[in-house]
């Protein structure tokens, strides 16, 4: 049997631009599948492992800036998909779940991939349709058009994340020999979406209150590149040294005078540091910040007002001092402020920017000697790694320890590198499928920096026949999580190794070879020449550096005490 409302709907993404898909192989999602494959507009990838699957996914959309279609069967299938919806949700990644399900009489008798589907990524998902077994009514078709055209439409708008629309199919659902799959036209819905700009009345009046402001901090959070964002961060610190600060995460390492290393600074809570330093306008822009010690340091500051610029979506009060949300886009915002201070010189605020960029200074200083000395800890190592990554490189990082390291050496990233880490919910559990999911979607090479906890957690994120040739991945391997030896708690129990690093001696070896990877590793030669070897080799690779969990953290513990 052939579907119709099925049809349409594949024809609506179709309408609507969406052009990839991510399948998962199954029975009850054929007509979906089949749907899609024989529609002819569609990219489509087959990923057995539903996890790495939505994965992969939130990775392509990620890289694209579009939505990209999951299709799934029923049961386990669906659940799978939980982790990466969750970080979608969380780091707004537009995603159009479609996700096959048994008619709603069968959960619970016994019957094969049978879950409770109904509304299964609970707040994780934006809208959570359920469409109905039978079509016998032509309200059922109208329905599943208007409902579909809703889904899609939120996939586009601002304040964007996934939406599922669970589909329960009853025998028999697979096409007879003599059906046709017909794909018409399809009613659209249009929105007009308001363009998120400031009257100028309110625009003026931001203004006023910020041109009289004497300590004037901008703090940007996790942000895809943004080029004109860029523009106007860099215009406005650059006529009024209004200080910006922003982790790696927010991709704009490359400009010349953001503060980056306030990591390393911050460390230092003397109450003189935060009284001198404090701001009493915080303008904030972007998703979580990654730095503890900025965040901690942001908390106590308490600033009069604190304002956040996000065109639409529920607003985190992560300082826990937010006073206004301007709702427009950050660049029309600080691109408005940084023309008005061309004009009306405000020496307070310079003054105050140049106390941060002091700090700057001073701590670029107190690391350049020891950056210089060789050290086979992770943290020099990842200082090399970064120096060697090529300029237009697509670096993915694991969550833990990497993306920490690479926030406190992003001064050795370079202005044509992007950045990407699955901060929404800083799972350890996609790294690799994301960063495939990229590799994709780009010419460009794609580098994934990660521990070896990350990597095994995701190796199936190398199982299927997309393996892409711009790959390549460096695994950490500290045999475990070294994370747990750096933070106070658990470094201080008997059973650190036992139940948080989970000591293991296990190597990427077997499953680079399983995978027909090429495999690098550092135990000959140095790492310039081992590096080199692998930046150079044409084609999908694995490097394991194996580093000493002790050395790490004695290393990273003397860095720092040298900010304490
Ligand atoms: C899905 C998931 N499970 C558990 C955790 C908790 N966790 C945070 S870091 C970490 C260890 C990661 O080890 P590895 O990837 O080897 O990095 P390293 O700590 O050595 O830098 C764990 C288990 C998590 N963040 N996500």
């Amino acid at each position: 049997m052939v579907f119709q409302p099925i049809l349409d709907l594949v024809q609506l993404c179709a309408q609507k631009g969406i052009t990839e898909v991510v399948l998962s192989p199954g029975s009850r999602n054929a007509p979906l599948s089949l749907a899609f494959a024989r529609h002819g507009k569609f990219n489509i990838r087959v990923i057995v492992d539903e996890r790495s699957a939505a994965f992969m996914a939130l990775g392509s959309a990620q890289q694209l800036q579009k939505p990209v279609i999951l299709v799934c069967t029923s049961g386990t299938a669906t659940l799978n998909y939980g982790p990466a919806i969750a970080e979608a949700f969380f780091s707004k990644i537009p995603l159009l779940v479609l996700t096959a399900d048994r008619p709603v009489e069968w959960i619970g008798q016994q019957d094969g991939q049978a879950i409770y589907q109904q509304g299964i990524f609970g707040k994780h998902a934006l809208l959570s349709l359920q469409w109905p077994a039978d079509w016998s009514s032509p309200d059922s078709h109208w329905y599943a058009n208007r409902t579909a055209n809703e889904a899609i439409q939120l996939l586009f708008e601002a304040n964007k994340g996934p939406v599922q629309i669970n589909i329960p199919f009853r025998e028999p659902f697979y096409p007879e020999a003599n059906e046709a799959f017909v794909f018409n036209q399809v009613k659209e819905v249009s929105v007009l979406a308001p363009e998120f700009k400031l009257s100028a009345n309110q625009m003026h009046d931001a203004i006023q209150h910020f041109l009289k402001a004497e300590k004037v901090l901008v703090v940007v959070g996790q942000h895809e590149p943004d080029l004109e964002l860029s523009n106007a961060l860099y215009a406005l610190n650059y006529y009024s040294e209004i200080p910006v600060v922003a982790d790696v995460t927010a991709n704009v390492f490359g400009l010349e005078k953001v503060i980056k290393l306030h990591d390393w600074f911050l460390m230092d809570r003397s109450a003189d540091i935060v009284q001198e330093l404090q701001p009493d306008l915080l303008i904030t822009c972007g998703r979580s910040v990654l730095s503890k010690y900025l965040k901690q340091f942001l908390r106590s500051s308490n600033p009069i007002q604190h304002w956040h610029i996000q065109e639409a979506g529920e607003v985190a009060d992560s300082f826990q001092s937010l006073t206004h949300i301007f709702r427009c886009e950050p660049a029309f915002f600080l691109k408005k402020l940084g023309e008005q201070v061309f004009f009306s010189k405000n020496e307070a605020a310079a003054n105050y920017g140049k106390l941060w960029e002091a700090k700057e200074t001073e701590a670029k200083e107190k690391l350049a000697p020891v950056l210089k000395t060789e050290s086979e800890a992770e943290l020099f190592v990842v200082h090399q790694l970064l120096q060697q990554f090529p300029a237009e490189a697509v670096i993915h990082v694991g969550n833990s320890m990497p993306i920490r390291y690479v926030n406190l050496l992003q001064t050795h990233l370079k202005s044509s590198q992007t950045l990407f880490v699955n901060r929404g919910t800083s799972g350890i559990d996609g790294s690799v499928s994301t960063a495939v999911g990229a590799a994709w979607h780009t010419s460009k090479p794609v580098y994934l920096l990660l521990g070896d906890l990350s990597f095994f957690y995701d190796k199936n994120g190398l199982w299927h026949n997309y393996l892409p040739a711009n790959f390549k991945v460096v695994i950490l391997n500290n045999s475990g999580g070294n994370i747990f030896r750096m933070i106070e708690g658990p470094s201080q129990q008997n059973e650190l190794e036992q139940i948080f690093e989970t000591t293991h001696t296990n190597t990427s070896k077997a499953i680079a070879d399983h995978f027909g990877i090429a495999y690098f590793n550092d135990s000959k030669g140095g790492l310039k020449e081992i590096l080199h070897r692998f930046i150079s080799h044409t084609g999908i690779a694995i490097l394991e550096l194996f580093t000493d969990k002790v050395e790490n953290s004695k290393y990273f513990a003397e860095l720092k005490s040298l900010f304490k």
